[in-house]
């Protein structure tokens, strides 16, 4: 039922498939009240992926730096509510995975276009690196990568597809990570985008 990519980090294969509709839904009704853009980075470089945030904080990035926010900086209005469909996907990921209290108070939504890659990365601003986050796959394939706690750690690579969820947690949790420029696909639902939702205990 579940594999392990490593120590730590547990793939729930097609997880969020049956919901994958739903979820879908539950993006466009996010992006209605804040739309995706690309964020700048503190160096000055405009991110291939567009993200938007849900929930009480939202993770967002400018030229003062990485953080989260409880506002969306574009309109200055409160992050969009959690829709409950991906609360409860996140929650019970995190259960099988073996943790049993884990309550999201954020979501970071990633759109990927082909051409799109996210280079490799911790996640270190949340508080407490004792909860895990919990990562969605929607639409296209893309190709994860996870090194190790160091940038110079060669990285593995694994696919991931429509409805895929990973848990990272514990020894896993400060790994690098990243995804491979995004190849050109026509998935049924979402056409050549990838979507990923990452759940997160932020404060
Ligand atoms: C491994 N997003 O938003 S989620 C990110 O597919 C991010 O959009 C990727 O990395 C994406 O920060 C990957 C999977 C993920 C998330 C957190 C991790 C993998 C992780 C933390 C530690 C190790
Ligand atoms: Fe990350």
């Amino acid at each position: 039922w579940a594999e392990s990519l490593c120590e730590g980090a547990v793939v729930l294969r097609r997880f969020a498939s049956v919901s994958g509709a739903e979820l879908l839904a539950g993006i466009e009704r996010v992006t209605a009240q804040a739309p995706f853009r690309q964020m700048r980075t503190p160096g000055g470089h405009i991110m291939s992926v567009a993200m938007t945030c849900c929930g009480d904080w939202g993770w967002v990035t400018d030229a003062r730096g990485y953080r989260y926010q409880h506002q969306d900086p574009v309109s200055g209005d409160p992050w969009p509510a959690m829709p409950e469909v991906f609360r409860t996907l996140a929650v019970e990921a995190a259960t099988k995975a073996g943790y049993d209290d884990f309550e999201p108070d954020s979501c970071l939504i990633n759109r990927y276009s082909p051409g799109a890659r996210m280079g490799l990365h911790q996640d270190k601003n949340e508080d407490d690196f004792g909860q895990p986050i919990v990562s969605v796959s929607l639409g296209a394939p893309a190709i994860f990568q996870f090194g190790g706690l160091r940038r110079g750690d060669r990285p593995q690579r694994v696919p991931l597809e429509h409805g895929d969820v990973v848990v990272w947690g514990g020894p896993a949790r400060l790994r690098y990570h990243g995804v491979l420029t995004l190849k050109v696909a026509d998935h049924p639902l979402t056409g050549a985008c990838r979507y990923n939702l990452t759940f997160r205990r932020a404060r």
